[in-house]
């Protein structure tokens, strides 16, 4: 019994469903502003699965509040989506996302250094629901491999709220994870024919 246990949690974990999780990481109504600064980003902790940032951004008269954080993927792992949710509310047409390799977010606001910018898109109301990272993505294609990133959500016009959702999956290791399914499979037989194992 000990041995299947054993052998089943190093499948799941081989196939990366050990671990998936939906939670919110970080809402700045319980957890405080994200940082203002690209050069010090607030660090988030995400793990395989769902990882929902909900904050604001945007003027409230006092200012352009941008909201930055840090992350890393984690080895083995990819960040393949980051969908929209549906707490976002974009007061003028659009507000702007932008992520760039690395522990620092270093173009400035005005946007000298762009060009160190894995990608950037603007989001509006329309697109809650959707997924931002295809259109995104300029220096990239499909999904972002393990690595430190960093994001900078920003809407120049008046307060704006917005929810991300930063989707981690395990990648596949298709050879290992076919032979321990494969042996789960054999182990399946064997309870359903009472051969002990
Ligand atoms: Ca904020």
């Amino acid at each position: 019994m000990a041995f299947k246990l054993k052998f089943l949690a190093m499948a799941a974990a081989c196939c990366g469903s050990i671990g998936a999780h939906a939670s919110v990481l970080w809402n700045e109504a319980d957890n405080g502003d994200l940082a203002n600064d690209g050069l010090s980003p607030t660090t988030l902790l995400v793990s395989s699965g769902s990882n929902r940032i909900v904050g604001s951004t945007g003027n409230s008269g006092s200012g352009v509040d941008r909201d930055y954080f840090s992350f890393t993927v984690p080895t083995g792992f990819v960040l393949d989506a980051i969908r929209l949710l549906d707490n976002t509310s974009v007061s003028g047409g659009s507000s702007f996302i932008a992520i760039q390799a690395g522990p620092q977010l270093t173009v400035s606001t005005t946007g000298a250094g762009v060009e160190n910018l894995l990608g950037f898109t603007h989001y509006g109301n329309d697109l809650i629901g959707t997924d931002l990272l295809p259109t995104m993505a300029i220096k990239f294609a499909g999904a972002l491999p393990s690595g430190v990133y960093s994001i900078w959500v920003q809407e120049t016009g008046g307060p704006a709220s917005y929810g991300l959702d930063l989707n981690i999956s395990a990648v596949p290791e298709p050879a290992g994870c076919a032979m321990l399914l494969a042996g789960l499979g054999l182990l399946g037989l064997a309870r359903r024919s009472g051969t002990r194992t």
